[in-house]
């Protein structure tokens, strides 16, 4: 019998035994050895806090801004695709948990509610992100993004760790494709043709091709790669470069995220682009294996950017409200998390989102208390101890 979860391992077990072999190894895959997937966990562990007592954190300060936003605590939920295969409640489901808890969720391209339908089914409220690939065929990528913009997202995440997909040794054996009755609905022919400009109104073979295979459950896969790699290995554009951003910035006034930033040169790269802000990312250990955990290139990242008003979030490993404070000690504005809320899904639909949303603000709150750190906006970098800090001298 399956008890209540009291942390996000336990929602993780239960959400592993629910799903099928399929979904799972698709959900919970690194790619190749899955060493940078264990090491996002790993490096969290290795850093300690260094909590300060006798101050009062009777009221201590959770809510902050992200892009301007005022949000209930530093967290979004990380875009990850394919949600109604953890729970009919899908991406709608992870949207309203987020709407309520006041905080940003990201939606996937490859998400299976449309951009247009996940805005409707939450009223038009709360705040979302729309995560983008580009397509070798600018005109699909130009048509999401003015769906995007008319149903109300703020912000455009770039990926740009994916030029193509990474090697998911699950994903093979399994032969992953989507699963029968569901499809990539940001694909599915645009209800508002209305929202479409003039470019997007002479839409390629390109893009109907996309609608299709969309619709076949990226049917076309062979013994040596997963059907989820045919497709994008079809249709995304893998010359992508930084120079793109000027593209994209030439067709919405959204501010533009960069996700998936790994090192202080591409922050640098990214700022002459004029982002909003920078998403530190290895794409849940799934594309890139041997790379660093996450958190240990936070402060890299938040080094290049120093002095710039750039925000910076990060991915990777996060499962307990001290791994918030430590990335936040780092000098992320936020943090994010995409499997955590896949296994709320999957434990019960929205509610499930909902709790885990939960165990995350009460976690950091404790956190908190517990450390004297008393607003999300001012965690001192020595509030904890890095692997690669020099032994204590003392300043006093
Ligand atoms: C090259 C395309 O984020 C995943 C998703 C989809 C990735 C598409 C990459 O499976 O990690």
């Amino acid at each position: 019998e399956e008890s209540v979860p009291v942390n996000l391992d336990d929602f993780e077990r239960i959400a592993d035994k629910r799903l099928t072999k399929a979904v799972h190894g698709y959900y919970s895959s690194g790619a190749n050895d899955e060493v940078s997937l264990r090491e996002n966990r790993v490096a969290f562990e290795r850093i300690r806090l260094r909590p300060r007592f006798l101050i009062d954190v009777d009221n201590i300060q959770l809510q902050t801004s992200i892009l301007g936003y005022n949000v209930s605590m530093p967290l979004i939920v990380s875009p990850t695709a394919m949600q109604k295969m953890a729970h009919p409640d899908g991406e709608t489901g992870v949207a309203i948990a987020c709407k309520e808890m006041g905080i940003p969720m990201t939606l996937s391209t490859l998400a299976t509610t449309s951009v247009t339908d996940v805005s409707a089914n939450c009223g038009g409220e709360g705040l979302r992100f729309f995560q983008l690939y580009t397509f070798r065929d600018r005109g699909i990528t130009y048509d999401l993004v003015k769906r995007a913009e008319a149903a109300g997202f703020k912000a455009l995440v770039l990926t740009v760790d994916t030029p193509t997909l990474g090697r998911r040794n699950a994903d093979i054996r399994n032969q992953f494709s989507l699963p029968t009755g569901l499809s990539l609905a940001n694909f599915e022919a645009p209800k508002a043709k209305s929202t479409l400009g003039s470019e997007g109104t002479n839409l390629s073979d390109a893009r109907e091709a996309v609608r299709i295979a969309a619709k076949q459950g990226m049917a076309d896969h062979s013994d040596s790669r997963s059907a989820l790699s045919a497709y994008t290995t079809k249709f995304f554009d893998a010359s992508l470069t930084w120079d793109s951003i000027k593209w994209l910035k030439s067709i919405t006034n959204l501010p533009i995220v960069v996700k998936g930033v790994m090192t202080a040169e591409d922050a640098i790269l990214a700022k002459e682009q004029g982002v909003a802000a920078v998403w530190v990312s290895n794409h849940g250990a799934r594309q890139l294996d041997g790379v660093d955990a996450t958190i240990d290139v936070l402060e890299e990242v938040v080094d290049a950017l120093r002095g710039t008003s750039i925000e910076v979030y990060l991915d990777g490993g996060i499962r307990r409200g001290t791994d918030i404070l430590k990335a936040l000690a780092l000098g992320a504005r936020a943090v994010a998390f995409g499997r955590p809320a896949l296994w709320g899904l999957t434990y019960n639909g929205k509610e499930g989102v909902s709790q885990v949303l939960q165990m995350m603000k009460d976690e950091l709150s404790l956190a908190m208390k517990l450390s004297g750190a008393t607003n999300v906006s001012s965690v001192p970098r020595d509030l904890i101890r890095m692997p690669y800090d020099a032994p204590y001298k003392s300043k006093l």
